[in-house]
Order: C-alpha cells, then structure tokens, then sequence
C-alpha cells in the first residue's frame, strides 16, 4: 500500500556523475537556486516531487485533526484562531502543491497517489486528538517539529519550493505560538487541566520525535537528498535540536517530557534523550497507525464530494473561454 515512489540509491561520486549532472551539481553547491524550466537530473527532480508532495499532503491531511476541534473550541476567540491555523494549513498545501506541480505532474495526480496510498503524508497526523489540550501539544509540538524542519528548508536549492517555505515559515511561528499559548493556560489553570495537558504531552511527545524521520543510519533519502541541498540537515540532527529548544519550554510550562533518560549532556551542549519506538514508527508509515484508514477516508470523501464543484469550475472556464473567443472574433 505505501510503495516508495522513489528509490535511492545512494549520493553519486563524482566520477559517477555525467558531465551535465557535474555541472549541476557545481551550481547547488555554489548556492544557485535552480529553477523549473532548467535542466536537472532525473533524480532530483522525482526526489522533489516526493518531497514537496508528501508535505503537501501533510498540510492537508494535518487539517483533519485540528478541525475536528473548531465545533468544540473552549471560547470565540479560540475558534476563531483555531479556524485561521486551519485555513493557513489549506494555504500551504496550495503553495506547496503549485511548487510541485512546476515539476511536471498534476495536482490531481498527486492526490490521485494521496487517495491510492502510494504517497505518504507525514506520520504525526495519524494519532488522535482526545481533548482541547491536544490541540495546544499539536501546535506547541508538532508545530514546533514542523519550523525546525522547514527553517532550513528556506535555503533548499530548489527556487519554487524554498520561496513557498519562506512564506509557509513565517505563518508557522504564529501556529506554534497559539499552541504554546493553549498549554500555558491549561497548565496554569486547575489541576484536572494541567494534568490534561500532561497527558496531552505524555501522547504527542514520542510521535512528534518520530516527524523527523527514521534515525540517520536508516534514513535512505537523506545523503543524495543533502548533496543536492534538497534537505540541510539530517534527521537526526534536527530531532537534537528539537529536544534542546522543547525541554526549557516544558520546564516553563511545570510539565514533565516523558522520558526517563531525558538527561542534559554537556560534553555535546545538548540533552540525550530515549530513541522513539521505531517498529511504531514503520507501521504508522506502512498504514497501520490509530488513525489512517479514518484519515485516508475522510480525504478520499471529500475528494468525492467535491466533484460536481470542481467540474462546476472547469465547465464556467470553458463557457468563459468559448464566450471571449467568440467576442474577438466578433471584434476582428
Ligand atoms: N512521516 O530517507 P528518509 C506540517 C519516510 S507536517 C511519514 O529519512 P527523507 C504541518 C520517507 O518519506 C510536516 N513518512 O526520508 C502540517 C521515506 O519513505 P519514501 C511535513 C516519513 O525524505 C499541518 C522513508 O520514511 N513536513 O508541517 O529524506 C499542521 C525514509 O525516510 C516520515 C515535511 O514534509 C514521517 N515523519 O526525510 C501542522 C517536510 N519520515 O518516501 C504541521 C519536508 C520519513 O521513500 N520533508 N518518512 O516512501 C522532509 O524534510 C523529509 O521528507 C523528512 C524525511 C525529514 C520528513
């Protein structure tokens, strides 16, 4: 079900490469952008559309569970702010969809791959939201996990996606703001709500580890993906930089990270931290996590639904094209 749409086979040495992969790659290391019209190697631009796809994919789907919040949010004000991260996250999706698409394939076909589980989207929208607090872990986490990733990724060598990021980064603060905003209001509230947003905590700690992919040493994409500046950093080094930046946050909040080998590390300057349940990890990439088949369900549904409206929009397009065609014919 999740087939792998591109295979790596490991970064290419130089004398592998051909002189025109050479010359590419001069230009990414010299810190060009490279631009949709320009010559690229096959490679690359498969690795991109995976890529810029599946996170395309995650900002739809990563709607999914904070929507289900906007009937119940607490207070006017909470929905209203809960209602614009949504609408943002539909706003990604499109900016990263049209990056994608100047790669030569079709939005409807890469939500054909969505639909059909050959394309991934990212694991962490695959767990439940239970209670309001998880609404505050998601944007205070998940959030967080997301602008550590995409920080970086301003500066990837491929221009469409990296002025997408810019935009897409600078909305993300403000997600990540609101979420920590949430939790500190629950942990400041009344016990039976500081324990919800321990739990809160307790539940998307792990998961939201696990968004940055597998550990280095499994992570099949990162050294082709690095040598192309299509990623900057490793998993792993990103995960390090998460835990270091969250755990003064928590410690803010008077909540506990769940990990009992949670331990700052002076000789690195960083903490060392327990590795995420990797056998989880796969299955939740394979289809088997809490909530996949409700979460594919629910995209191919509104997919189905949306139907008439969108061939609504492609017939106004062609009657508006007949109509200015007839018009200057007429005029000539
Ligand atoms: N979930 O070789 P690796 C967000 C897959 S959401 C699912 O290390 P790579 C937001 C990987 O695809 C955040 N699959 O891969 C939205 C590969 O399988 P395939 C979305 C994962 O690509 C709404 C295999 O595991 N952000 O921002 O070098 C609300 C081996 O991995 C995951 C992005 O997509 C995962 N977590 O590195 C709130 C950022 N991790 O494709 C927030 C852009 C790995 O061969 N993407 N896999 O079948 C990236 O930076 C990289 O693609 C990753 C993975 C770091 C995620």
């Amino acid at each position: 079900m999740y087939a792998q749409l591109v295979k790596s086979e490991g970064k290419k040495s130089a004398e592998e490469m051909s002189p025109e992969e050479r010359a590419f790659q001069d230009r990414v290391d010299r810190g060009e952008k490279i631009e949709p019209k320009e010559w690229m190697p096959e490679g690359y631009r498969k690795t991109l559309i995976r890529q810029i796809g599946q996170h395309a994919h995650s900002e739809i789907v990563g709607q999914l569970p904070e929507g289900n919040w906007i009937t119940r949010a607490p207070t006017l004000e909470r929905k209203a702010i809960l209602l614009a991260k949504v609408q943002d996250e539909a706003g990604h999706g499109l900016y990263l969809y049209c990056a994608a698409e100047t790669l030569g394939i079709s939005r409807d076909q890469l939500l054909d791959k969505l639909h059909d589980g050959s394309m991934k989207y990212s694991s962490i929208f695959n767990y439940p939201t239970l209670t309001w607090a998880d609404i505050g872990a998601v944007g205070w986490l998940v959030d967080g996990a997301a602008i550590m990733n995409q920080v970086p990724l301003q500066k990837t060598s491929f221009g469409p996606y990296s002025r997408a990021m810019i935009r897409i980064c600078k909305e993300e603060s403000f997600h990540q703001r609101q979420g920590y905003d949430i939790m500190m209001k629950m942990a400041q509230g009344t016990p039976e709500q500081k324990a919800m947003a321990q739990d809160a905590l307790n539940r998307f700690w792990s998961p939201a580890l696990m968004m940055f992919g597998p550990s280095d040493k499994e992570s099949v994409h990162s050294a082709q993906s690095m040598a192309w500046k299509i990623k900057i950093d490793t998993n792993d080094e990103l995960r390090q930089k998460f835990v270091d930046q969250t755990v003064p946050q928590a410690e803010y909040l008077g909540l506990s990270i769940p990990d009992p080998n949670l331990k700052w590390n002076e000789e690195k300057k960083g903490y060392d931290f327990s590795e995420p349940d990797w056998t989880e990890f796969f299955e939740v990439i394979a289809g088997n996590g809490p909530c996949n088949r409700e979460r594919l369900g629910a995209r191919v549904k509104a997919w189905e639904d949306g139907a008439w409206f969108r061939d609504a929009l492609v017939a106004h397009a062609e009657k508006d094209a007949a109509r200015r065609a007839a018009a200057r014919v007429a005029a000539e």
